[in-house]
């Protein structure tokens, strides 16, 4: 019997204006993550493109779908990949209009019906975790049935595009398969995620894998890191958990396990975390275990502007945990929005010096994007904040390099002077020159870009694009383009799956909940209890 055939896709780049993601060290872990719950489940022929991973054009891209002649071909896209990823699909549909195309990932969960309707190309689209539900849809096209049944799918009746109910997250993440990285050529650097969720609601992010953070035991994270180690010998290995420590007994007990196994130092490794889940205790023990850097938001260093974001910080705080992480020995990187609402010259000149005064091991200055489904996409699309000429082409929503939106008191010009002088002063400041040196060689490609942009006459980059196939726009052309009101409802709704599913999940499993309520180890993580407060009325209710 012929067998039943899928390729799963990341579409390649339009340029290379920002190698991490645009020319990417590391094979997609979404591909790796459904490849490897396939597999598991069933006989299908499975094949990975990862475009950007093995740098293929799009005619290339296109070319090795065809030739693999699938029945399914389904995309993985954030926001600013999901154009890139429709002219794929159009063009694997009009060479073959037997494929089926199906999208996954974060832009299409947030936008579920008006992706399909902006992009006609993709037959169907399948919001939030992807593995359960890939899997129904797979065998529904196989053997023929209802598309109505499967739980988080998104699908086509007639003129009209349905949302099925959405489907329960899966709570025990040691039920998954270790990633299938052997489908791709070996790497430099891999993503794992050990956590997925966080219980915050920071206004500039859509918190896409939900509100509740599920997690692998500390074993299978073990498992997972020895099976690199083992098969690929990485140099770094990188955590993609919202919130490394969000357990942070359970952190506690990894990072004495990788001391205990003598992993510490064979790699590199890096997390992202919260500061109020952390701790002297843990970052001793992160040193013990040779980390290479704790990324940490900052995200503003006004603190009207801190009080209003969601993320239940403050500045004591913030100064506190990097003011630990450096007496311990611990490098940190400090993730820092510009662009905030109503951010003004003065408070992006609060947020560079904050960032001068913590000092991190690596500053990060991104510009805000208003990506759909946050509530800064809702407060932009209404006009809210000083968020001025939203555009809704996902090609410019990139927080380096990018112009998805205005802000009223300060031009954006203005704000991306600020950015590059904040990386230089953060290093100058404190007399790191060496650093200097190092960080601009590091990221020259991102620097030497910033600056074009900021020498351009215009204020637009999409020029820059230099891989855009000739037709791409014409391709694209669409009879649905976003609206404002696409992007209101969006967050709306997306805020009523979330509140459901932390209900949901509460009744199942209000272990998981209580886990994430952060320890208190200081009197200043003490002082802000907004997300608790928060998290334990929500799931009451
Ligand atoms: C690691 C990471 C990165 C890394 C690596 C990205 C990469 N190319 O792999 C780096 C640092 C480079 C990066 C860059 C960016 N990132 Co990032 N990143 C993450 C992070 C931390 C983990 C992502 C991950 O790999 N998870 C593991 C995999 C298995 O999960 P997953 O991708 O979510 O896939 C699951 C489902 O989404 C779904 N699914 C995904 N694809 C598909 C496809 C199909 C067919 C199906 C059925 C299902 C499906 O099923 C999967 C399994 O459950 C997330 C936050 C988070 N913790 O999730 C942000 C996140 C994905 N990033 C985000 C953003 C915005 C970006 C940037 C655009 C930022 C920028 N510079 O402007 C860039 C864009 C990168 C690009 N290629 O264009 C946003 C996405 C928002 C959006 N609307 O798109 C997130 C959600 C962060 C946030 N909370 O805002 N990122
Ligand atoms: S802390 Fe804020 S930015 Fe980070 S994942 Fe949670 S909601 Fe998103």
């Amino acid at each position: 019997m012929k067998p039943f055939k899928i390729a799963l896709v990341n579409a390649p780049a339009l340029g290379i204006l920002d190698p991490w993601t645009d020319e990417p060290d590391f094979p997609r872990p979404s591909l790796a993550v459904l490849a490897a719950y396939l597999r598991e489940k069933t006989e299908y022929q499975i094949l990975c493109i990862d475009a950007k991973f093995d740098r293929l054009s799009f005619d290339r891209t296109i070319e090795k779908i065809l030739d693999f002649a699938p029945d399914i071909v389904g995309f993985t896209a954030f926001t600013p990949e999901i154009k890139p990823s429709a002219y794929v699909a159009a063009k694997v549909k009009s060479a073959n209009p037997n494929i089926v195309t199906v999208i996954g990932g974060a832009h299409l969960t947030a936008l579920p019906d008006r992706t399909l309707m902006e992009f006609p190309h993709f037959d169907f689209g399948i919001a939030g975790d992807g593995e359960e539900t890939l899997l129904e849809f797979c065998e529904t096209v196989r053997v023929g049935g209802d598309f109505d049944r499967v739980k988080g799918l998104i699908h086509r009746v007639g003129s009209q595009i349905i949302i099925n109910p959405a489907r329960p997250r899966i709570l025990d993440l040691d039920e998954l398969p270790i990633p299938a990285w052997d489908m791709f050529r070996k790497a430099k650097h891999y993503w794992i995620q050990s956590a997925k969720g966080c219980p915050f609601k920071c206004h500039f992010c859509m918190n896409h894998n939900g509100r509740v953070a599920r997690k692998n035991s500390v074993q299978k994270t073990l498992d997972e890191i020895n099976f690199l180690l083992d098969n690929y010998q990485p140099e770094w290995i990188r955590f993609g958990d919202e919130l490394f420590s969000v357990d942070m007994n359970r952190t506690s007990e990894l990072l004495d396990e990788m001391v205990r196994q003598n992993m510490a130092g064979r790699f590199k490794w890096d997390v992202q975390t919260h500061v109020k889940y952390t701790s002297r205790e843990l970052f001793k023990k992160f040193k013990l275990a040779k980390v290479t850097q704790v990324d940490m938001g900052v995200e503003s260093g006004d603190s009207y502007i801190l009080k209003h974001i969601g993320k239940g910080t403050n500045l004591d705080m913030i100064a506190e945990a990097f003011r630990i992480a450096h007496e311990e020995g611990v490098p940190t990187g400090s993730l820092i929005v510009l662009g905030q609402p109503n951010e003004t010259k003065e408070t992006v000149q609060k947020s560079i010096d904050i960032a001068v005064k913590i000092n991190p091991q690596i500053p990060m200055f991104g510009i805000m994007v208003p990506f759909p489904g946050t509530e800064i996409a809702r407060m932009a699309a209404k006009g809210e904040g000083g968020y001025i000429n939203l555009s809704t082409n996902w090609d410019e929503y990139r927080k380096q390099v990018g112009g998805a939106v205005d802000f009223a008191l300060i031009s954006r010009k203005k704000v991306e002077r600020m950015q590059f002088a904040g990386y230089l002063k953060v290093f100058i400041w404190n007399l790191r020159f060496w650093d200097l040196a190092r960080f601009i060689w590091d990221y020259r490609i991102e620097g030497i870009t910033i600056l074009k942009k900021i020498l351009k006459n215009g204020t637009g980059f999409l020029d820059m694009f230099d891989k855009m196939p000739v037709d791409y726009e014409a391709i694209l052309k669409s009879e649905h383009t976003p609206t404002y009101d696409d992007m209101i409802f969006s967050r709306e709704q997306w805020d009523i799956i979330q509140s459901d599913e932390m209900k949901r999940t509460n009744k199942l499993r209000p272990d998981l909940i209580k886990s994430q309520l952060p320890i208190k180890f200081s009197t200043a993580h003490a002082a802000i209890d907004i997300n608790e407060q928060v998290l334990s009325s929500e799931v009451q209710s």
